[in-house]
């Protein structure tokens, strides 16, 4: 039997975790052959609650499943990871400011990307789906000096799927026959969801961004604005559909994208797109070989530049925020 993966899920007894770690468990995420060992890591007070998940995970017996084991200490959690996926993060209570909110993250992100430096497979890659996640990835890869920054990337597949979906509802095309949809940007209602290269069914993207009352009106505030319609619908965020969204940011990763599509990831910038170099943010990247290549030569018009450039204003302010508090 081959080898198993160590995949690390922190936040393991969260909503996210619940809806994730079956999933991973039965092969989803890194395919059907591939035995996985998860390493949940909670904070003390949510181990007992992971427990009981751990003992969900034993009673559906899955051929893929080949242990699981609990922490409460990132050291130890990390050890010889080869798959990171970082939910658990610190909420905004109320009243929190910004500058609280980055800084209760830093206390989260630094220390794990610490132990993923020191304690980590050689090959380890990395998730961050907790808020705000391109900040905290970018957290997380400055603690881990070792790592190649290319190993830290923040989930935005959901909000390419929102965008997906979005545009099959109002075409009626199937999601499958939609390609070259962007998101860029930051995980926050400032992305940019970019229809402009896209191909749907066999309509260019732009003839269908054409309606621009559509677009401005509906489409863009609708994907950027979902979470919050996710919450005031079902008095809790999206939990299922950040698992499948993580699920498969990851495959995607290691098994490769779809033929002659690309998909949304929050990477690191060496300067695509003029977004400054070292921010973590979204592109339309491509996979291969178990790396992501940002989708250069795009055409990108005024329209499109304007929108792109308010969502990396937005990164660059947090990065200036973390970088005064000293947590990068
Ligand atoms: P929950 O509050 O249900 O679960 C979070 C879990 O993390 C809790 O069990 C908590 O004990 C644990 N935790 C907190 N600090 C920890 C630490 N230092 N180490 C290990 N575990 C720790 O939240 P859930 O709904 O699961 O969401 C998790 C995160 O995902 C949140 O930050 C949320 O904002 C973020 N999201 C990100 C999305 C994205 O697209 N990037 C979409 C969905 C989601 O909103």
């Amino acid at each position: 039997m081959t080898e198993p993966v160590n995949v690390t899920v922190t936040g393991a007894a969260g909503q996210i975790g619940y809806a994730l770690l079956f999933r991973i468990a039965a092969g989803e995420m890194l395919g059907p052959d591939v035995p996985v060992r998860l390493r949940l890591l909670e904070i003390p007070a949510a181990v007992k609650a992971a427990e009981g998940t751990a003992m969900e995970l034993d009673d559906c017996a899955f051929g893929t499943l080949a242990g699981v084991d609990i922490f409460d200490d990132p050291v130890k959690a990390f050890e010889g990871t080869n798959v990171a996926l970082l939910v658990g993060a610190r909420p905004r209570g109320p009243g929190m400011e910004r500058a609280d909110l980055l800084e209760a993250n830093g206390g989260i992100f630094g220390p794990q990307g610490r132990a993923i430096n020191d304690g980590a497979a050689s090959d380890v890659r990395v998730l961050v789906v907790g808020n705000p996640a391109n900040t905290n990835a970018l957290i997380a890869s400055a603690h881990a000096p070792d790592v190649p920054p290319e190993r830290f990337t923040a989930m935005m597949r959901l909000d390419h799927n929102r965008a997906l979906a979005q545009v099959s509802a109002r075409t009626g095309t199937p999601v499958s026959r939609i390609s070259g949809l962007t998101i860029w940007g930051n995980h926050s209602s400032t992305q940019y969801p970019d229809l402009f290269h896209a191909t749907v069914g066999d309509v260019p993207g732009a003839e269908v961004a054409a309606d621009t009352e559509w677009l401005t009106g509906t489409f863009i505030p609708t994907v950027a604005k979902r979470g919050a319609a996710i919450i005031e619908a079902r008095g809790a965020s999206s939990a299922a559909s950040a698992a499948n969204a993580a699920i498969e940011h990851v495959r995607d990763w290691a098994l490769g994208t779809r033929e002659g599509d690309w998909t949304s990831a929050g990477v690191v910038s060496r300067g695509e797109y003029g977004v400054p170099e070292g921010l973590v943010s979204s592109f339309p990247v491509t996979s291969a070989g178990g790396d992501w290549q940002i989708v250069e030569g795009l055409e990108i018009d005024e329209f499109s530049r304007e929108r792109i450039d308010a969502s990396v204003a937005e990164l660059a302010s947090e990065r200036e925020a973390v970088q005064g508090l000293g947590l990068v």
